[in-house]
This record gives C-alpha cells, sequence and structure tokens, in this order.
C-alpha cells in the first residue's frame, strides 16, 4: 500500500494528499510529529534524507519533494484530464504548478511561518521575511486573479494538478492574516474546490487538527 507522510501543518504535505484524493489512489497517511522531532529520527531519514515532509513510499520506492511526488502520483494513475499526457497541456499545467511552488507557497509560506510556526516553536518572528512575502503575493495573487477571471480553474472548465497545488499554497490564507477578498475569482474559486468531496476527505478546514 501507498504510504504518504505529511503533517497537517504543511503545504507542500497536504498538496500531495490533495493530489492522492483527487485521483483516488488508495493509501495510507502516516502524520510525522515534526514538534517532537519525528522527522530527525533515523526511522524518517530512511524515508526522506532530508528529514522533510512529505515523502512517500511505494512498495519500497521512496520519494521526496511534493511536486514530485505528485506527478508519480498522477503517471501511477494514469494520463486523465487532471494531469494529461499531451505536452503542451501538460506544460501549462507545469506552468502553474512552478508559479504556485516558486512564488505563491514561498511568499504564503514566509507569512505563516512568521506569524504561527515561529510561535509554536518558540523562535523569534521576522518582520522583514512577512514583508518580503506580501510584496511577493502583492505582485502574483493579481496575476492568478487575472487568470482565473473568465475561468472556473485555472487552465480551463476542469480541475487539474495545477488547482490542486495552488489551492494547497494558499490554505493557511484565514489563519496567518492573508486577505484574499480583494480578489474576488481566487474566492470564488477556492469555494468550488473546498467544497468538493475529494477536499473534505483531506480536511474541511486546514490547521482544524489543531483545535481537536
Ligand atoms: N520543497 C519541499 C519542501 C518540503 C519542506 O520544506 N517541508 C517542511 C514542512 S512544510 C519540513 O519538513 N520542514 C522540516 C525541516 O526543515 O526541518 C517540497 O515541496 O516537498
Amino acid at each position: 500500500m501507498l504510504k504518504i507522510y505529511g503533517h497537517f501543518l504543511s503545504m507542500p504535505a497536504n498538496k500531495v494528499r490533495l493530489c492522492a484524493r483527487y485521483l483516488g489512489l488508495p493509501h495510507d497517511y502516516i502524520h510525522i510529529d515534526m514538534q517532537s522531532g519525528e522527522h530527525l529520527k533515523p526511522e524518517y531519514l530512511e524515508i526522506n534524507v532530508a528529514g522533510r515532509v512529505p515523502a512517500i513510499e511505494d512498495g519500497g520506492f521512496t520519494l521526496s519533494q511534493s511536486d514530485a511526488i505528485c506527478k508519480y502520483l498522477c503517471a501511477l494513475s494514469g494520463p486523465s484530464r487532471f494531469y494529461p499526457a499531451d505536452i503542451k497541456e501538460q506544460a501549462e499545467i507545469n506552468q502553474w504548478i512552478d508559479f504556485s511552488s516558486q512564488h505563491i507557497l514561498q511568499a504564503v509560506g514566509r507569512i505563516f511561518f512568521n506569524r504561527v510556526v515561529a510561535e509554536m516553536l518558540d523562535e523569534k518572528p521576522d518582520a522583514t521575511s512577512v514583508k518580503t512575502g506580501e510584496n511577493m503575493l502583492s505582485r502574483d495573487l493579481p496575476l492568478l486573479e487575472a487568470q482565473l477571471k473568465d475561468r472556473d480553474y485555472i487552465t480551463g472548465d476542469h480541475i487539474t494538478l495545477a488547482d490542486t497545488s495552488l489551492i494547497a499554497a494558499l490554505e493557511p490564507s484565514e489563519m496567518c492574516g492573508v486577505d484574499l477578498a480583494p480578489y474576488p475569482s481566487i474566492v470564488k474559486w477556492r469555494e468550488r474546490i473546498m467544497g468538493r468531496e475529494f477536499y473534505q476527505r483531506v480536511h474541511k478546514r486546514f490547521g482544524a487538527e489543531m483545535s481537536a
């Protein structure tokens, strides 16, 4: 059985979980308790030498890096409209996946880490890093808003790996004070996806486990 290792506050790990759930791939989800240092224990380092989540294990094969994992899961599942074989369609989805990982996730990650996670780890928040994250978002969210203005999903009328990747990158918005209200098409697109069954099987709300 495919195993996915993650943590409920990890955006890259949730990206992988959303992809696996969308594809309907049977798997076991294993929570790695990073606060107690489980990600640095020898058992976990055998799965991911970098000591980070997410990672997967599939019949002795191990893989890390969320985007590589998602593409592997899509390959396991076979070509579909979610991640098509057509090279131009696939390249366009990859373009948005890179945009998501390199720009949106990096920016939200800075804000989320300093406003929420730092305190949990007894680390001093870095206001300059938050400002950099906000500046990055003020450049990139308008691009996403423009892309979604006339489309239900990032590349057209159906959901793809670009959507689940971007949704994961924006998940902590409410928790860390990233205001999406100025971006009505992004707000509607998020609601469209977060209401779907595959999403709700991962979680109804990012971070809900903290108050459970
Ligand atoms: N580029 C990686 C990022 C993975 C990553 O940085 N994971 C964080 C949690 S969000 C982690 O495990 N951090 C633990 C550490 O750095 O010690 C991916 O996309 O999978």
